[in-house]
C-alpha cells in the first residue's frame, strides 16, 4: 500500500530535519545515500591517516571492514637486486645503438631485470563485525540515511526500526588515536547488539575483560599487529559470550577501537620494533574521556587542515542521493557543484590516509584496501600512480600531508644505493628507484619489460622534495632534503650517455608499460633516449641546481648540475606534429595509440619544460599527442589528462576529462583501456579501485584555478627561485560564477580568487614566507612584491 501524501511529507520532513542535524558541511560536502551500501565500492570510507574504516551502514548486520596503512604482508627483501647486473649493461647499451630493439629486450629481460618475486602485498588489518537486534526485520527500516561529512570526517547512519530511530556516528581520531563510533537510539534500552573482531589468516581473539575485545597476529615474520576494542555501554548489560562481546537494553553506546603494528620505518632496524603497547595505551585513554570531548578534539585537529580550502564552482544536483548524482551527472545533468564534492572529498582522501606523523604514505588505495591480496598489491607504483597520489597536497593547502611521502623517499636512498650499484656498477654515486616502491622500501626492477626496467622513479619522487620547499619555503626542511636531492642527480649524471647527436640520454630506456615498432617492424618496449626518463632527469637536474643555488654553499656542484641539465636532449617533435615517445619517430606505428600512459607529456605536466607561452612548438606538439591519445584511458589516465589539458589552458576539454571520470560505475574487473569511472562511495575506478584517480583530479582542478609552474629569474634576487601566479588559467566555461580560497602558489603565497560570467573579480594574495611573484590575469602580466605575512588585492 502507498503511504498517504501526508505521511509520505511527514516522512520526507523528518528525514530532512535528520539530515540536518547531522551534516555540518554544505551541500557540496556531504556524501549520502538512502540506503546501506550492499557492495564496499559503495561503503564510506574514515581514516585518522593511519586507521581506517570502510562503513556500510548495514541496520541489522554490519561490517566495519579496518585499515592501518603499515599492514605489509611478507618481508623486507634487501637481497632483490640481480647481483653484478651491472657487467651486462655496457652490451644491452651496444645492442640498443646497433638498433636491434628486440634482441635488447631479450637481454634487459635477462640480464637487467629483478630476479626476486615481488608478492608481498598491502593487507586489509580485519573487521569489526556487528549483529544488531532490532524492533522489526532489519530489512523493512524506513526512513534510512547513511552519509559522509567531508567538512567534518564524520560518517553517520540514521534509520527507523518498528517505533524506534537509530542513529551511529563514526569518526576516525587523529586526536586520540581511536576509531570512535557512538550508537544512540530515541528509545531507552534499545540497543541490543554482538560485537566481534575477525580477520581471514594469522588472527586469534582474547577478552581483556567483558567490555574489551583483543585481536593479535602477524602478517609474516616481519610485522606483528594488535587491534583493541571496548564498548562503553550507559544502561543496559555488557558481557562477554564465546567469542562475541554482547551488550543487551542499552540506552547509548560508544564502540572505540585502536590498533598498533610493529612497523618503524627503519632500513637499518628491519621495518621492526614498533611497540604494540600503544594499541592498549590508546584505548584507555580514549576511554576516560566523554564521547563528545573525543569528538570536538578530532574536529578541531580536522578543521585545522580541511578548512584551510574552500570551493565554490556553482550550484549542485545536491537534493538527491549521491549516487543518484553521479549517475545524472554523467547523463548530462548540469551540476558544477559537483566538482567542488570531488574536489573536497579527495582532499579528505588525503588528510584521512596520510597525516603528517603516517609511518607509510598513502598507497593505492589510500588506506582502505579490503582484502589479502590487493591490486597490483596497492604499491606505490613510482611511473605514476606514487607521485599522482600527492599532486595536490602543496597546492590544496595540504603541505603537511605530504610529508609521509618525503619521509618514504628518504627512506629509499639506502636500498636505493644498492640498487644504484648492482645495475650501474659498484663505483656508481647516488641512489636510484626504478617502476616501484612497497612498504618494505623495494627499489630493484620488476621482472621484465614494458614496465619493469625503467630507471625514472627516484628521480620523479624527487619532485616531491623539491615541491615541498618551493610552497612552503621551509630553510631548515630544504637542508635535510638536499642530500637526497643531490645523491639523485649524482646518479643521474654518472649515467647519463652520449646520443648519436652529442647530446645526453638514458639507456636503456622505456616509456612506462608501452612499446613501440620501428619503421622496419621492430618491435620492442626498449631503445635509448626514450623521452620521459630524460624528461624527468631534466626536472630533477633543475630542481636540484635551484636547491643549491638557494642554499648558497654548494656552487661548484651546482654549475656541473646546470651543465648537464643543459646537454640533455630536448623534448623533440615528430613526423605527425607529435610529440615523440621514443628514441625514433615511431609513435605513428603504435599498434596501441591511445595506451592509458602519456609519459612522454611528463614536461608539460607535472614537469615544466613545456609550457604554452614559454615553448609553443613543443607545447602544440603535446596537444597533438593528446589528441592523437585520445580521452579514453584508465581511472588515473583521465586525471591527468585533466591535468594536461590544464596546462594548456584549455579549460573546457579539462573539464570534459573531468567529466568523462565522473561517469558512474561498478566495474571490478581490471580493465586496462576503455576503463575510468568513478564508483558510487566517489572512489576512483581504474577500474579496479585506484586512489591516484581521486587525488589526480583534484590536481586538475587546482590547475585550472591557479598555476605556478612556470619560473623566471629575479635580477635582484638571482638565487631565488621565482615564480608566475597564473590565475584562472583553464576555467571551463561552466563555471561561469565561483570562487576558491587558499589554494597555494609556489613561491610562498595563498591565494584567494573571485569570478564572474567567467571572468576574474577578485584576486587575494597573501604571502606566507614569499616577497616576490610575477601574476597573470586575464592575460596581463605584472610585478608582486610583498612582506611577509602582508595581503593584496587585486581587483580586474
Ligand atoms: C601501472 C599502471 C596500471 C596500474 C598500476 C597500479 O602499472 O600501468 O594501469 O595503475 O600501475
Amino acid at each position: 500500500m502507498h503511504p498517504s501524501s501526508t505521511s509520505r511529507r511527514a516522512a520526507l520532513l523528518l528525514l530532512a530535519s535528520v539530515a540536518s542535524c547531522l551534516a555540518a558541511g554544505g551541500p557540496n560536502e556531504v556524501l549520502w545515500y538512502n540506503a546501506p551500501a550492499a557492495r564496499w565500492i559503495e561503503a564510506l570510507p574514515v581514516g585518522n591517516g593511519r586507521l581506517g574504516a570502510m562503513i556500510h551502514g548495514q541496520p541489522g548486520k554490519e561490517r566495519l571492514q579496518l585499515n592501518d596503512v603499515t599492514v605489509w604482508s611478507g618481508d623486507p627483501q634487501p637481497d632483490a637486486d640481480r647481483k653484478d647486473a651491472w657487467k651486462d649493461l655496457a652490451e644491452v647499451r651496444k645492442t640498443i645503438r646497433d638498433g636491434k630493439y628486440d634482441l635488447a629486450e631479450k637481454l634487459c629481460n635477462a640480464k637487467l631485470s629483478g630476479p626476486a618475486p615481488y608478492e608481498n602485498s598491502y593487507q586489509t588489518l580485519g573487521d569489526l563485525n556487528f549483529d544488531f537486534t532490532l524492533p522489526a526485520d532489519p530489512k523493512a527500516v524506513s526512513g534510512y540515511r547513511r552519509q559522509l561529512d567531508v567538512a567534518d570526517a564524520v560518517a553517520a547512519v540514521s534509520f527507523q526500526s518498528g517505533d524506534t530511530r537509530f542513529t551511529r556516528e563514526i569518526f576516525s581520531s587523529a586526536a586520540d588515536g581511536v576509531l570512535v563510533q557512538r550508537l544512540q537510539a530515541d528509545k531507552k534500552g534499545a540497543l541490543t547488539f554482538k560485537l566481534n573482531l575477525s580477520r581471514v589468516e594469522r588472527a586469534k581473539t582474547r577478552f581483556e575483560a567483558p567490555d574489551t575485545l583483543v585481536m593479535t597476529g602477524d602478517t609474516g615474520n616481519t610485522l606483528g599487529y594488535e587491534v583493541r576494542v571496548r564498548v562503553l555501554a550507559k544502561g543496559g548489560k555488557v558481557a562477554a559470550e564465546g567469542e562475541a562481546l554482547t551488550v543487551s537494553g542499552a540506552d547509548d553506546a560508544t564502540v572505540l577501537l585502536t590498533a598498533a603494528t610493529t612497523f618503524v620505518l627503519d632500513y637499518d632496524k628491519g621495518y621492526k620494533g614498533g611497540d604494540l603497547g600503544v594499541a592498549a595505551a590508546r584505548l584507555k585513554a580514549a576511554s576516560a574521556k566523554s564521547y563528545d570531548t573525543l569528538k570536538s578534539a578530532h574536529l578541531a585537529e580536522y578543521h585545522k587542515y580541511y578548512d584551510r580550502v574552500k570551493l565554490d564552482t556553482g550550484s549542485g544536483n545536491a537534493t538527491v542521493p549521491t549516487d543518484e548524482r553521479l549517475k545524472a551527472y554523467g547523463e548530462g545533468k548540469s551540476d558544477p557543484g559537483f566538482a567542488a564534492l570531488f574536489y573536497q572529498y579527495g582532499r579528505y582522501l588525503l588528510i584521512s590516509s596520510s597525516r603528517p606523523d603516517n609511518p607509510l604514505p598513502s598507497n593505492s588505495q589510500g588506506i582502505w584496501g579490503d582484502g589479502l591480496k590487493l591490486p597490483w598489491r596497492c604499491d606505490y607504483k613510482s611511473n605514476i600512480n606514487y607521485q599522482m597520489n600527492y599532486w595536490a597536497a602543496e597546492a590544496s593547502n595540504l603541505g603537511e600531508m605530504h610529508l609521509p611521502m618525503l619521509r618514504m623517499t628518504a627512506n629509499l636512498v639506502k636500498p636505493g644505493t644498492k640498487t644504484a650499484q648492482a645495475y650501474f656498477g659498484p663505483t656508481t654515486p647516488g641512489w636510484v628507484v626504478g617502476y616501484t616502491t612497497n612498504g618494505w622500501s623495494w627499489t630493484s626492477p620488476g621482472a621484465r619489460l614494458s614496465w619493469g626496467v625503467w630507471w625514472g622513479g627516484s628521480a620523479w619522487m624527487c619532485q616531491h622534495l623539491w615541491d615541498h620547499y618551493a610552497y612552503t619555503r621551509d630553510a631548515a626542511y630544504l637542508k635535510g632534503a638536499y642530500p637526497v636531492l643531490k645523491g639523485a642527480a649524482e646518479f643521474w649524471m654518472a649515467n647519463l650517455v652520449e646520443g648519436t647527436d652529442g647530446k645526453l640520454i638514458t639507456s636503456p630506456s622505456s616509456s612506462p608499460e608501452n612499446n613501440f615498432i620501428t619503421d622496419t617492424g621492430i618491435k620492442s618496449s626498449v631503445c635509448e633516449g626514450a623521452t620521459m626518463e630524460k624528461s624527468i632527469v631534466w626536472d630533477l637536474l633543475s630542481n636540484t641546481a635551484q636547491a643549491a643555488a638557494v642554499m648558497g654553499n654548494d656552487e661548484a656542484f651546482r654549475k656541473k648540475v646546470e651543465a648537464a641539465r643543459d646537454r640533455i636532449r630536448p623534448p623533440q617533435i615528430g613526423k605527425g606534429g607529435q610529440l615523440m615517445e621514443w628514441g625514433g619517430d615511431w609513435d605513428l606505428n603504435s599498434q596501441d595509440p591511445h595506451h592509458r600512459h602519456v609519459s612522454h607529456l611528463f614536461a608539460l605536466h607535472p614537469g615544466h619544460e613545456i609550457g604554452v607561452l614559454s615553448t609553443p612548438a613543443l607545447a602544440a606538439a603535446a596537444r597533438k599527442t593528446l589528441e592523437l591519445r585520445g580521452d579514453d584511458g584508465t581511472g588515473w589516465s583521465k586525471a591527468w589528462k585533466i591535468n594536461f589539458w590544464a596546462r594548456l589552458r584549455e579549460g573546457d576539454h579539462a573539464h570534459k576529462l573531468l567529466s568523462d571520470q565522473l561517469t558512474y560505475t561498478t566495474e571490478l574487473r581490471t580493465v586496462m583501456s576503455g576503463g575510468g569511472g568513478t564508483y558510487p562511495n566517489l572512489f576512483d575506478a581504474h577500474p579496479p579501485f585506484q586512489i591516484d584517480g581521486n587525488f589526480g583530479a583534484v590536481s586538475g582542478i587546482n590547475e585550472m584555478l591557479l598555476q605556478t609552474q612556470e619560473r623566471y629569474t629575479d635580477s635582484k634576487a638571482p638565487s631565488q627561485d621565482r615564480y608566475v601566479i597564473d590565475l584562472l588559467p583553464a576555467l571551463p566555461s561552466t563555471w561561469q560564477e565561483g570562487s576558491v580560497t587558499g589554494l597555494r602558489a609556489r613561491g610562498g603565497f595563498e591565494v584567494a580568487l573571485k569570478w564572474k560570467a567567467g571572468k576574474l573579480e577578485t584576486a587575494t594574495i597573501r604571502s606566507t614566507g614569499g616577497t616576490a611573484a610575477k601574476v597573470r590575469a586575464n592575460g596581463k602580466l605584472t610585478d608582486l612584491t610583498l612582506k611577509p605575512g602582508e595581503t593584496k588585492t587585486l581587483k580586474e
